[in-house]
C-alpha cells in the first residue's frame, strides 16, 4: 500500500447486520475480510478509521419523523455497537455521523473524530491521500463516502469483498459502484492489498 493511504471501515454496526434494525442482506460477510485488512493496514502502520451511524433518538432521518428509514443506530444503543466480530485496533480513530437530527449524513465526510476534527481535518492532518474504503452500505453511506472524497481530491479505493448494499431497489449496489468509478474511484479485494 502507499504510505499516504489509510483503511476506511463505514458503519459496521450492529443494526446494519443480519437481525438489526436496518439490516444489510450478508452485511455481515464483510466482517472477516476488513479483519484482514485491518491486520494489512497495521503492520504497515498506517491509520484505520471506522465511520459509525451516530442517530439522535429523534430525527427527520428516521420514518415516524418523515425520513425513509427505520428507526436504526440511536447512539449509546446496542443496535449502534459495532459488530463484535470486527477486531477494531485499539488506536482506530472512530468518526460519528448523523448526529444532526435535521440531516441524513450518508457520507463519512459529515462526521467528526473523538477529538472534534472533520474527517477531511484528520486527512489533511496526516496527509493520508488515499482511501481503502469497505463496510456498508455500498448504496448509501459507502457511496456518498467515496464521492466526496473523490470530490475533495482524494484517490478512492473500494475493497470489493468487504462492501455489501442495503439494495432498497435491486441493483443499486452495481449503480453506486458504477457512479464511483465514473467519479475517478478504483476498485480491489482484500487479498491483493
Ligand atoms: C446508512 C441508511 C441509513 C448507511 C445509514 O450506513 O449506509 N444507510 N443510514
Ligand atoms: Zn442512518
Amino acid at each position: 500500500m502507499e504510505r499516504d493511504a489509510a483503511l476506511l471501515i463505514v458503519d459496521l454496526q450492529n443494526d446494519f447486520c443480519p437481525e438489526g434494525a436496518l439490516h444489510v442482506p450478508q452485511g455481515d460477510k464483510v466482517v472477516a475480510p476488513l479483519n484482514r485488512a485491518i491486520d494489512r493496514f497495521r503492520g504497515e502502520g498506517l491509520p484505520v478509521l471506522a465511520s459509525r451511524d451516530w442517530h439522535p433518538a429523534v430525527t427527520r432521518h428516521f420514518r415516524e419523523e418523515g425520513g425513509i428509514w427505520p428507526r436504526h443506530c440511536v447512539r449509546h444503543t446496542p443496535g449502534a455497537l459495532f459488530h463484535p466480530g470486527l477486531r477494531l485496533p485499539p488506536d482506530a480513530v472512530i468518526i460519528s455521523k448523523g448526529t444532526d437530527p435535521d440531516r441524513d449524513s450518508y457520507s463519512a465526510f459529515d462526521g467528526t473524530t473523538g477529538d472534534g476534527l472533520l474527517l477531511e481535518e484528520f486527512l489533511e492532518m496526516k496527509g493520508v491521500n488515499r482511501l481503502y474504503i469497505g463496510g456498508l452500505a455500498t448504496d448509501y453511506c459507502v457511496k456518498a463516502t467515496a464521492l466526496e472524497g473523490l470530490l475533495l481530491g482524494r484517490k478512492v479505493t473500494i475493497l470489493m469483498d468487504a462492501v455489501a448494499g442495503v439494495e432498497l431497489e435491486p441493483g443499486d449496489s452495481d449503480r453506486a459502484l458504477e457512479a464511483i468509478l465514473r467519479g475517478g474511484g478504483e476498485f480491489t479485494r482484500v487479498d491483493e492489498l
